[in-house]
């Protein structure tokens, strides 16, 4: 059965759909710009998803994604009170990253700044084709502070990050795609419909892959490969140990699990 409608904060919510939490941004008269109440409501969605959440979609009302950073709340913010923001949004952007359900989000218009750091938090990028993403923070005077410097520079190189800070330089979907800026992109219109799709076929996942791929993964990447490769067997070994993994395995063996197609 499905969770009635929550809104958390005034600025982002949430539901569940099936296996899947929609989580929305929806402050599109300011083209969901994150101010606090909305970074703090993205916290507590996420640290506590519905227990029948097996997959979660960020997704955003209007044209845009997300303008960033609420530039009206810079105002006069101390070196102390930038630091405790900054932080603010790394809590929250962790409890996406490594949080309990992998997180899909849907792109369209201005993915900006603040607004690229959360989609960056996402596991998978669905763009639709009218995506853009810029970095302005150099031109604001401001540096990223939402993780942006892990996670972007991650995705597509520092190099490109450093470029894309120091002249401004937009990339649009087709060509942030190409960079790793997604995983995919789609015709207008069409992101959330893709979207879902995307997060049946991992809800459907054994949750120990799903633990694996998104707990995992990241960190064998980022460790010396030795550790990776210890770290690996012992969570393989896990992961094939499982029930559910051992009777898929089985019914591929008994020619019962449909097989591995190309792409279409
Ligand atoms: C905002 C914001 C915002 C729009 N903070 N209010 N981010 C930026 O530097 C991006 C700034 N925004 C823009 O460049 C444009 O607004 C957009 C390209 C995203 C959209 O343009 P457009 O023509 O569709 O809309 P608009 O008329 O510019 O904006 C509509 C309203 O949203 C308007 O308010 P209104 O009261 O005049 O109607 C805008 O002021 C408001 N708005 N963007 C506050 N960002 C953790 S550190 C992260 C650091 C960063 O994210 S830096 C990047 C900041």
């Amino acid at each position: 059965m499905n969770a009635p409608s929550q809104t958390a904060g005034a600025q982002v919510r949430s539901e569940l759909r099936g296996r899947v939490l929609l989580v929305t941004l929806c402050r599109d008269m300011k083209r969901n710009a994150l101010n606090d109440p909305a970074i703090v409501a993205l916290s507590d969605i996420f640290a506590a998803p519905p227990d029948e959440a097996r997959a979660a979609i960020i997704s955003a009302e209007g044209d845009h994604f997300s303008a960033g950073l609420d530039l009206t709340e810079l105002a006069e913010r101390d070196v102390a009170a930038g630091i405790a923001h900054s932080t603010m949004w790394h809590r929250a952007f962790e409890r996406i990253e490594f949080g309990r359900v992998p997180v899909i989000s849907v792109l369209k218009g201005a993915v900006i700044g603040g607004g690229l750091e959360l989609a960056a938090a996402t596991h998978i990028r669905v763009a639709e084709d009218t995506t853009y993403y810029g970095l302005p923070e150099g031109q604001r005077g401001i540096f990223v502070g939402g993780g942006g410097s892990v996670r972007i520079s991650r995705l597509i190189g520092t190099a490109r990050m450093i470029d894309m800070m120091l002249t401004g330089r937009t990339y649009d979907a087709a060509e942030g795609a190409a960079i790793g800026l997604s995983q995919y992109v789609v015709p207008a219109g069409t992101g959330l419909t893709k979207a879902l799709e995307l997060a049946e076929t991992v809800a459907d996942n054994a949750p120990l892959t799903n633990f694996a791929v998104v707990h995992a993964l990241p960190r064998i990447a980022e460790t010396d490969r030795q550790s990776g490769l210890v770290f690996e067997s012992l969570m393989a070994a896990i992961a094939q140990s499982d029930p559910l993994a051992k009777a898929r395995m089985r019914s591929f063996v008994e020619k019962k699990a449909s097989k591995v197609k190309p792409p279409r």
